[in-house]
């Protein structure tokens, strides 16, 4: 696969595309990033902007993850000793999840976000952006009903932190795409660049294919989840065989399939007693996609090979987090 494609494959929107594309003409020492808030334990929703950074990093990019503490603490998820711990094992689980550990720099926002020039930045973009425009670009991102001051400072500094990290492309979810468009809009004002962006789809709640996949509500695959636990949701997992007709609903067991198990393996097999057919084996997404559709393959079948596969891609880093307990 070439530059270009491994960059861009299972994104939902590039921002712009011929940005991207130079960015893949040549790759060596570019920089890439993700920020995340550290709160919680992840879940694979939140680990498939770490796939991203792993197909970044075999195209030849830098990767920084951000540990965006002063970012959580703006949007209210604990005190600062709290989400350092979170932020300790966040690293564990990246790694775990097979980002090159010699290639992967991991920084603290507090690191950098007190320092003057930093803090005169981030005023600067505050007298070029209304508060409006500010609280519209965390609509998805914030975690209480009624937006705080901290709130609309939140996205400002997000978009600063792709300046102060010396970053040529800023990655993240479909719910960040306010934000970088904010970024986008309002760095040259203050005398830089406009990020390029990539972002990755939303997986959708596994229970249901309603919305995105969330701790807080529905069905959710965490990082630290047992094989039981990841057996019993996978199998009890929305999974129609074929499209939603009006579109609003999505098959989790298919995304996930596309978005995680995919560009991981080189090849899934479905097993299945004889009588059943015998074993299936599928090279690429579609194929299985196909089969579902088809009624080849049993929506029992795919759900039990997802369990299998998705375990090997979660128990690296669920072994690490429990040894360090
Ligand atoms: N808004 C992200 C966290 C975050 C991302 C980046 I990229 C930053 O520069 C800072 C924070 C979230 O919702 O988790």
């Amino acid at each position: 696969m070439d530059a270009y494609d491994l960059i861009s494959r299972n994104a939902e929107e590039l921002v712009t595309e011929e940005e991207v594309r130079n960015l893949a003409a040549d790759p060596e020492g570019k920089r890439a990033y993700v920020g995340y808030e550290p709160s919680g334990v992840l879940h694979i929703g939140h680990m498939l902007t770490a796939n991203k950074l792993i197909d970044l990093q075999e195209a030849g990019f830098e990767v920084v993850i951000l540990l965006a503490d002063v970012h959580a603490y703006l949007n209210d998820k604990g005190t600062f000793e709290e989400i350092r711990e979170t932020a300790e094992r966040m690293k564990e689980q990246f790694i775990a999840y097979g980002l090159d550990e010699a290639n992967t720099e991991f920084r603290f926002g507090s690191e950098f976000q007190m320092d003057d020039d930093y803090v005169l930045d981030l005023h600067s973009l505050e007298l070029e952006t209304t508060l409006n425009r500010a609280s519209r670009a965390m609509s998805e991102i914030q975690s209480g009903e009624s937006t705080k001051v901290s709130q609309a400072v939140y996205p400002l500094m997000q978009a600063l932190d792709i300046e102060y990290l010396d970053l040529d492309l800023a990655i993240g979810g479909m719910e960040q795409r306010k934000v970088h468009m904010l970024a986008r809009d309002t760095l040259p004002s203050i005398g830089y660049d406009a990020p390029t962006c990539i972002h990755t789809p939303l997986i959708a709640d596994l229970g249901s294919g309603e919305g995105k996949m969330s701790s807080s509500k529905g069905v959710t695959i965490s990082m630290e989840d047992s094989t039981e636990d990841i057996e019993e949701k996978v199998n009890s997992a929305f999974c129609p065989p074929t499209r939603d007709p009006e579109g609003d609903l999505e098959n989790p067991v298919l995304q996930i399939f596309e978005y995680h198990v995919f560009p991981r393996f080189q090849q899934v097999v479905v097993e299945r007693p004889d009588k059943y057919g015998g074993n299936l084996e599928y090279d690429d997404y579609h194929s299985l996609e196909g089969d579902l559709e088809s009624g080849e393959l049993h929506p029992a079948d795919a759900k039990s090979a997802l369990a299998t596969y998705l375990d090997d891609l979660i128990a690296p880093g669920r072994k690490k987090i429990r040894q360090a307990e």
